[in-house]
This record gives C-alpha cells, structure tokens and sequence, in this order.
C-alpha cells in the first residue's frame, strides 16, 4: 500500500465513524426514524474488504450496513438523506437505514433478518458462475447469524458449486443483548466452516492491515479458483445493538478496555510511526471529512420528503419470476428461463480457465 492509498483507507475509516456519530445526533433529534444500527468500532472491517474490491464486484450486508456503503463510494449525500427518509436518498428515502441498495456499485443492500441475506450471496456467485465471469461476492454478516439455518444452506451449496463468495463474519461478540459466547457451542467461528470442508480463517479485525492481508487471500482464492472461504473478523461495536439499547449486558470497563484498540487510531499510529506522516495532516484530513458530514446533513435536510403518489412505486419488480403466467408472452421470460435451472450435472470448471 503506497501512502495515497492508505490515506484513502484512513479517509473512509473517519468518513464512517464521524457520518455515524451525526446518525446518533440526528436519530435523538428525530430526524431520522426506524432503526438505527451504528458501525463504529468496526470500521476496519467494512473499509479494509471494500479496498480489495474491484469495480465489478459484488457485496451483501446485514442491517449494520452503512460503513460498506461510505468505503465504497456511495455519496455521503444520498445515504444521509436515505436516512432520513428524504427524496434526495440512494433509494429516493424508501429503503431507510437498513434496506438501502446501491447496483451501480454492487451493493445488493442491507438485510434485516438474520442470516436471511446469506442464500442470496450464494445465488449471486451462482449467477457469476453462470455467466462465467471472475467477479466475487462478499458477505458481511454478524455472529449472531452462524446459529440460523440459512447459513449452514449457504455454506453447503457453495462449498458444493465452487461459489466465489467470500463469508466474513463480523464477530463483535454480542447478538444484541447475547454474548456470542453464551449463543455459540464452539469458541472460534470459523471453525463451522470444516463442516462443509471450506477454507477458513480468522483474523484481528480492528487492524485494517491484517483484515487486507486475510481477505485478499479469500478473494483471490474466490476470482481464481472459484472457492468461497469462511472468515472470523474478531472486532467490536462501541454503541448499542441500535439506538434503544440500554446496554445492560456489559460494563463500561469491558467498552473502555476495548477502545483502546481502536482500528482508526491504529491505523492513524501506523501511519505515523511506519510511513512518516504527520499528525497535523491527519487532523486536517479530519476537520475536511467533518465539514464532508455537516455538507450530507445540510442536503439531507434541504431534500424534500417522497411525494404520497409515490407510495406504491419501487413496492414490486415488473418481472417474469414474480408473474409467469403474464410473461409466458414476455421475450424476457423465455431468456430467463433457461438461466432458472440448475444443471443436473453442474459443468465444472476447467483447469485452463482456472489459471487464465
Ligand atoms: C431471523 C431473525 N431472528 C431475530 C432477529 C432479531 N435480531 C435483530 S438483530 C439480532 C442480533 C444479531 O446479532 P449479530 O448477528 O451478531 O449482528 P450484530 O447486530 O452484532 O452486528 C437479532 C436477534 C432478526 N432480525 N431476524
Ligand atoms: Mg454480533
């Protein structure tokens, strides 16, 4: 990583802490409404994976998903003014702070039921499988999602396909109220992926450097040779589980304790101490991602609210999965179906194409 690029990474890494501490000012003055999952703590995670993608690539988060969407580029503009439920918003304000998508940039959105998002990262390998291409998928998802069923369905079906998705699980030690420890029969997550003999690892996700290293394997191993891989992220979220958590399940010490491993100011020593650069221009670089909230907040308030004319708009897809019997006439309908079925045998991939 040169210099450029990792202020780039430290970039994001404030962008999201400093939006998401906004999110909580502007969540207690009721500008924003529903639920609202904050990030902070794990932003080494989130901006460490997003750095490793192409273009062309694909992600899927749970609810806890707008650290993705800033380290991937999305306009710290259109997400405040999603948030806060405003026309100006990524999904014109109807998508909110979990349910916001983002095609152009593979961002296939947040998720709010457990584990429910992991079959579909295994169905859009499967279409990258079927269209041949070297494009990856990644699939955030918290502890608390290894205990669903939908993730052993995931796991399995792309172990068995060869699926390029990449299964990071975002260990922040609680699902909810719950310690991970008190929800888990085994210590270290990842090791549920030898069940489906899928590569596995973990690594300290609060260094970005480390979170770099580890998932550039995975992604590699993904594009390559079309295998998915599980990995543990071991982190922490500094706020509650969403803004009315009272946070009895843990003590002040424990918060403390692991706040002084903090992934920024990490990131921010080893920027010092091992690329020579100065203190005073990370604060600048600060002060600049701050008036870049404030500028989002501003057009978020000035961005007008959804027309109601618009309230049964963006509710279903015109398509022919959801309506066959008016698309049997649909051309569209005929192309899709061919890509609808699973082959009886699934065409493995040849050697030649592996190494190309
Ligand atoms: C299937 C399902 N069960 C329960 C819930 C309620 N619920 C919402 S978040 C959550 C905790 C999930 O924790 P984890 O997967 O560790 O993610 P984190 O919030 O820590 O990022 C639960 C139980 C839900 N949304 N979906
Ligand atoms: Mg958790």
């Amino acid at each position: 990583m040169n210099k450029d690029e990792a202020l780039t990474q430290y970039r994001a890494m404030l962008l999201i802490r400093r939006f998401e501490e906004r999110c909580a000012q502007l969540y207690v003055e009721g500008k924003i409404g529903g639920f609202l999952h904050l990030y902070i703590g794990q932003e080494a995670v989130g901006v460490g994976a997003m750095s490793l993608l192409r273009p062309d690539d694909y992600f899927i988060t749970s609810y806890r998903d707008h650290g993705y969407a800033l380290a991937r580029g999305t306009d710290p503009r259109s997400l405040m003014a999603e948030l806060c439920g405003k026309v100006g918003g990524i999904s014109r304000g109807k998508g909110g702070s979990m349910h916001f998508y983002d095609v152009p940039r593979g961002n296939f959105g947040g998720d709010g039921i457990v584990g429910g998002h992991l079959p579909v990262a295994a169905g859009m390998g499967y279409s990258i499988r079927l269209r041949e291409t070297d494009q990856v998928v990644l699939c955030f998802f918290g502890d608390g999602a290894v205990n669903e069923g939908a993730f052993h369905e995931a796991l399995n079906v792309s172990a068995l396909w060869g699926l390029p998705v990449v299964f990071i699980i975002e260990n922040n030690r609680y699902g909810m109220g719950t310690a991970t420890t008190r929800a888990s029969s085994v210590k270290d997550l990842y090791q549920r992926g030898s069940a489906y003999g899928m590569p596995r690892t973990d690594v300290d996700g609060m260094d970005i450097l480390a979170v770099r290293e580890t998932l550039g394997e995975a992604i590699e191993r993904a594009r390559k040779s079309k295998q998915p891989t599980l990995v543990e992220a071991e982190t922490y979220r500094y706020r509650g589980h969403s803004m009315s958590d009272p946070g009895k399940y843990r003590t002040k010490e424990e918060v403390e304790k692991m706040m002084q491993h903090d992934p920024v100011l990490l990131f921010a020593k080893h920027l010092q101490e091992e690329m020579g650069i100065p203190e005073p221009d990370l604060q600048a670089l600060d002060k600049d991602v701050i008036a870049q909230v404030d500028d989002a907040v501003q057009y978020a308030e000035e961005s007008p609210w959804p027309s109601p004319d618009t309230l049964y708009e963006d509710v279903y897809v015109r398509s022919p999965y959801i309506h066959p019997r008016a698309a049997e006439k649909d051309p569209a309908w005929r192309a899709a179906e061919k890509e609808d079925r699973v082959p009886e045998v699934f065409p493995a991939w040849s050697k030649a194409e592996v190494e190309s």
